[in-house]
């Protein structure tokens, strides 16, 4: 499967939705679970990885066992970890921009990109931007975190990766953040964009995820929300939300 193509079949028909799940915090049998929740609400795509503490070991078998049990695509979201997974579905090529440390904008992935080539592996090139709170995200990707008011700063990396060839742009506020990023700052970013936005970071109910779609985003990432009690209603309201 062409993932790419297959986002933006998805995109045509309206807001795309992807589940988060981080292999440190559970089994993979449950990790299993959770991803099959997530697939029968309607979630479109689920990304494996976590902001910390994710084991070569615990990623490899989550991921693997995660893809056996559903037929949506799974991605790789390789942040805050040494640990890879070449296997899925595609590698999100993330280059976080606003990071102080170069290893987090091209050093990490330069050391990975010509396995990615030899191994044939799709790849989606991805602008990572960090915004307060940026949470543990941020902290571990020496983020020069983006003043949630300073919606010219977040415009300008943006177009900094359009620029540079990325294909989408990915506003983060981080796993866990007490509120996503701000719906007038997503607005802003959109205003000026032309490849899609993907945004991330604190939103736990349907409020949260109308107003991010409203305000622009386009790929809406959750991942928390999966972890909380109760989820599958959860995840269904934010659903239904994103998609009305
Ligand atoms: C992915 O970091 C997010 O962009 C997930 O954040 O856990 O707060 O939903 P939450």
């Amino acid at each position: 499967m062409i993932v790419q193509k297959y986002i933006e079949q998805k995109l045509e028909q309206g807001a795309v939705h992807i589940t988060l799940i981080d292999p440190s915090r559970q089994v993979p049998e449950a990790a299993c679970r959770l991803a099959e929740t997530a697939q029968d609400v309607g979630s479109d795509l689920i990304f494996v990885g976590g902001s910390s503490g994710v084991t070569q070991h615990a990623l490899t078998e989550t991921a693997e066992a995660v893809k056996q049990r559903i037929s949506i695509p799974v991605l790789f979201f390789p942040t805050g970890t040494e640990s890879v997974c070449l296997n899925l579905d595609a590698f999100l090529f993330l280059s976080l921009l606003n990071s102080r440390n170069a290893q987090f904008v091209s050093g990490t992935q330069s050391k990975l990109s010509s396995v990615l080539s030899r191994l044939e592996v799709e790849v989606i090139s991805v602008g990572y931007i960090m915004i307060e709170p940026g949470m543990k995200l941020g902290e571990i990707g020496e983020a020069d975190l983006i003043a949630r008011d300073n919606f010219w700063q977040a415009i300008g990396y943006a177009l900094t990766a359009q620029y540079m060839g990325m294909s989408y742009v990915y506003l983060e506020a981080g796993n866990g953040a007490a509120q996503p990023v701000p719906a007038g700052m997503i607005r802003a970013v959109k205003r000026e964009l032309q490849i899609p936005l993907i945004v991330g970071g604190g939103i736990r109910t349907a409020i949260d995820a109308r107003r991010v779609r409203q305000a622009g985003a386009d790929i809406v990432v959750t991942g928390t929300v999966i972890e909380t009690a109760g989820y599958r209603e959860r995840l269904r309201s934010i659903l239904s939300a994103l998609k009305e």
